[in-house]
């Protein structure tokens, strides 16, 4: 039986990264289906207050961020070919982490796009995950971008990659004959897209973007085992912790921390809710801290280095 938790809701595109890359890897996972807003009842204990969605568990160990869940991944499965093409991949993995996905939430969260999902939801539900939401982000909007710019953005990101995947040199992956991770990040959020009804006509007439999201699709629908919140909490008190091997130490630059300080790990963008454990191990890949919990036992919380802000806590 598999270790491998992954803490997700169907609708989340950054867990469709991941189920993508789970069916690509061909390993077999738990599935947790989790609520779209908070409260989610027996993950912060085992993520200790790290919010967003999803999160990956490796029996005591929680893995935080897809950036480092998908690495953890890859090296579970013994086949990191996604991150054959090194810099480049990473780097465009990047843009559609980010750029790309804050275009989308612009043209989704759109109000000709809101109506649909309004009339899907249920107008008390939609409330409810617009006020979740803007705690998410203390209020600020995810992007400045307005829908019409967004929406603009977003067709000439269409026409570009619809071109390169075509003409007698064209690969089927963004970086050559296998996928790297960096068409996994930007099949999230094209794959986000294409979930509102509105926004996904704007695929029309891009046959060759389809056909290129196709294999994706295919992996992303393979499922997991149906597990519960409790059975995965249990199964977190139950195991040992390990440390992976991610990266030599490496300091915080300026900051008086030792490993074994308490230290207090935060997104740097939005969901800042600090996870505070004892510092077991930092390098330029990531930050690992051991929590103590009263109904997660021992727990090792894994993050990546970059997006995450350390600091002594007292
Ligand atoms: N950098 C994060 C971003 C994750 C993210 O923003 N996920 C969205 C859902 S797709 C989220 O957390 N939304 C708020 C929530 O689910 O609580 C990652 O790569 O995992």
């Amino acid at each position: 039986m598999s270790d491998l938790y992954l803490h997700h809701y169907l609708s989340s595109p950054f867990s469709e990264k991941v189920r993508a890359l789970l069916g690509y890897l061909e390993l077999p996972w738990n599935s947790v289906l989790i609520s779209n807003i908070m409260p989610r009842p027996n993950l912060m204990e085992l993520s200790g207050g790290y919010r967003k969605t999803p999160i990956l568990q490796d029996g005591a160990n929680v893995v935080c961020d897809t950036k480092l869940i998908c690495q953890h991944l890859a090296a579970r499965a013994g086949n990191t070919s996604v991150y054959g093409a090194g810099f480049a991949a990473t780097r465009l993995a990047e843009w559609a982490d980010s750029t790309l996905f804050r275009t989308v939430v612009a043209m989704c969260f759109a109000p000709k796009a809101l109506a649909v999902i309004a009339e899907q939801l249920g107008s008390d539900d939609l409330t409810a995950f617009m006020a979740d939401r803007a705690k998410l982000t203390d209020g600020a909007a995810m992007t400045s971008l307005s829908p019409e710019v967004a929406e603009a953005n977003f067709v000439h990101y269409l026409r570009e990659l619809e071109d390169s995947l075509a003409g007698p040199s064209a690969k089927p992956f963004l970086l050559g004959d296998s996928p790297s991770i960096a068409d996994f990040s930007l099949y999230h959020g094209l794959w986000f897209a294409a979930q509102n009804p509105v926004v996904e006509q704007l695929f029309d007439g891009f046959d060759n973007v389809k056909n290129y999201l196709k294999p994706f699709m295919a992996w992303g629908q393979i499922k997991g085992v149906p597990a519960s919140s409790e059975a995965a909490l249990a199964r977190g008190a139950e195991a040992e912790p390990e440390l992976f091997a991610y990266g030599e130490y490496l300091p915080v630059v300026g900051a008086n921390i030792s490993i074994g300080d308490s230290v207090a790990v935060t997104p740097d963008d939005y969901g800042k809710i600090p996870c505070v454990g004892e510092l077991l191990h930092i390098s330029d890949v990531a930050i690992v801290v051991r929590r103590h919990d009263a109904l997660a036992g021992e727990i090792n919380a894994y993050f990546p280095r970059t997006g995450f802000e350390v600091e002594r806590s007292t």
